[in-house]
């Protein structure tokens, strides 16, 4: 398969002036682990080039939209024009469940509007006013100012204005240098937010949460309802939540999050630094789960078991996956001889792509390609290569924060020998071993793939699926194939945990054994074709 998959790629880059393919080369690799036991180098985290329409999104989308969006009760601004709030404005499924006497700003959408005087004179005048005045409509604990391209060329300093706001409310006020430019996608994004939330809102509640075995949820969004189902399981096991980053989070339970006795990792792209900086500041130590798929499931939970070394959690935690198992089993007779063998291509953020592999192998379907939109090396390859990775002009332009130990609060969970035993007992502690380990030799790897290769990867592969999001979706199902989103999920989910791999296959089948595709003639079938020629030909 490996031959073929060379031969798509060489077909695919072929269509390409020599110097895009030269580079986008780099990009789609041929998994293989070779003689070395390693997956190949891939290029990420680099550029888009020009003129490509790439599926990324801004840096902007990665601070606001997806890392700081879910929490409701930070009341959030951007000080920009009115474009960017008003497109960020409820667009993510994030769930969220606001408990009596709780803020929820989630269904607002707060903006500086500025206009074309405030950009000549400067808009931090009105960035204050704006504080002050949603500060007297809302009365929030905290708020949250997001910049937007034009504030970081005109140089409003938006930091200023927050400390001085927060020092005349009486109130958290801080600000994310969050322009769209500021990196080459939403992953920069993420890491200013990781920064501004761990220097503003972690360890800033000195009410510690009850309960015996304590954790937090790294990298869960609650996408259609997903961390709901995670946080079910959890509360039947016995296991308080302290916090989520930040699916269903308040600005209250994050600020507890030092109290927790471990961080789980689900999406390491978007929040790897607040692991390793709350490891460094407090002592926690991390592991990396996926709670997509029921195997996967299983396994992420009995590690959180063995991490406490309990037997009586042990014991529950068996219990919890035997009985929905059995479930999940029973659906999977059913439906697994009607997707066994169909194929599937998908190209989403910078872990679902990973994620979601799990799903489709317990469906015995076949992942020809897969890759992340503005995924990193260690995303493809594993932490491991984190040492060797090039730091670049676009990376250095994201602040590194320097954390170390607290002098009252480092407390390390663990001691060396006790968190080495648990890595040998397989648990992946502070480790991500990364997407291309867990999929097949021969199987093509593609780093921000494009519009023009995913029409090519179709004719070329001829899945029965694709994964992807709005962007793709209807080109896609215009050619008469189903196109399954799995940013949004297209209104469904919760795909998370044992009930959300049911939700997930029966929606697949849905998909791939409709009739309805078969049905779709597209308008280039019956009319004829138009043939035109540049004046200069
Ligand atoms: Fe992480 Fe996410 Fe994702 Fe992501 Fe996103 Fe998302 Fe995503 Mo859309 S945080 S990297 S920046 S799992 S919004 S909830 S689905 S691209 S794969």
């Amino acid at each position: 398969m490996s031959e073929t998959m060379e031969e798509v790629k060489r077909e695919i880059l072929s269509g390409y002036p020599a110097k895009v393919a030269r580079r986008r080369e780099k990009q789609m690799v041929v998994n293989g682990k070779a003689e070395s036991g390693e997956p190949p180098e891939i290029l990420a985290n680099t550029r888009t080039l020009p003129g490509v329409i790439t599926q990324r999104g801004c840096t902007y989308a990665g601070c606001k939209g997806v890392v700081v969006g879910p929490t409701r009760d930070i009341l959030q601004i951007t000080h920009g024009p009115i474009g960017c709030g008003f497109y960020s404005w409820l667009t993510r499924r994030n769930q969220s469940r606001t408990r009596e006497g709780e803020d929820n700003f989630m269904p607002y959408a707060l903006s500086t509007d500025l206009q074309d005087n405030d950009i000549v004179f400067g808009g931090e005048k009105k960035l204050r006013k704006a504080i002050r005045e949603a500060y007297d409509l809302f009365r929030p604990k905290a708020i949250a100012i997001f910049a937007t391209c034009p504030v970081g060329l005109i140089g409003d300093d938006i930091h200023a204005a927050a400390r001085d706001l927060s020092a005349e409310l009486g109130i958290t006020v801080f600000a994310m240098s969050c322009e769209g430019y500021k990196g080459v996608s939403q992953s920069a994004g993420h890491h200013i937010a990781n920064n501004a939330v761990f220097t503003h809102v972690v360890g800033k509640n000195d009410a510690s949460p009850e309960g015996e075995f304590k954790v937090n949820l790294l990298g869960e969004y609650n996408i259609g309802g997903d961390a709901f189902e995670l946080e079910r399981m959890l509360e039947e096991l016995g296991v308080t939540l302290v916090t989520t980053f930040s699916g269903n989070s308040t600005f209250v339970s994050m600020g507890q999050a030092p109290f927790a006795d471990v961080n789980m990792v689900m999406c390491h792209r978007s929040i790897n630094y607040m692991a390793e900086m709350m490891e460094a500041k407090y002592g926690i130590p991390w592991f990396k789960v996926n709670f997509i798929g029921a195997a996967a499931t299983a396994k992420a939970l009995k590690h959180l078991a063995e991490y406490f070394g309990d037997p009586a959690l042990s014991a529950r935690t068996e219990e919890l996956i035997a009985r929905e198992s059995a479930a999940v089993e029973a659906e999977l007779a059913r439906l697994r001889p009607r997707l066994e063998g169909k194929s599937v291509i998908m190209y989403v953020g910078g872990s679902r792509a990973h994620h979601y592999q799990e799903l489709f192998k317990e469906l015995g379907m076949k992942v020809l390609s897969a890759g992340y939109e503005f995924a990193h090396r260690d995303d493809y390859e594993g932490r491991r290569v984190i040492p060797g990775i090039k730091i670049d002009a676009d990376s250095r332009n994201i602040e590194q924060l320097e954390v170390g130990p607290d002098p009252e609060r480092y407390a390390p969970r663990k001691d060396k020998a006790g968190l080495e035993d648990l890595k040998g007992r397989g648990l992946p502690v502070d480790d991500y071993a990364g997407m291309m380990a867990d999929m097949d030799d021969g199987s093509l790897v593609i780093d921000d793939v494009n519009h023009y290769e995913t029409e090519r990867l179709i004719e070329l592969l001829k899945p029965d699926l694709v994964c992807a999001g709005i962007k793709e979706k209807y080109v896609v199902q215009k050619r008469g194939i189903p196109l399954k989103q799995l940013h949004s999920y297209d209104y469904g989910g919760p795909y998370a945990g044992f009930k959300g791999a049911i939700n997930f296959y029966r929606e697949i089948d849905r998909l791939v054994n409709g009739s309805v595709w078969k049905k779709i003639r597209a308008p280039w079938e019956s009319s004829p074709e138009l043939i035109g020629s540049y004046g200069s030909d």
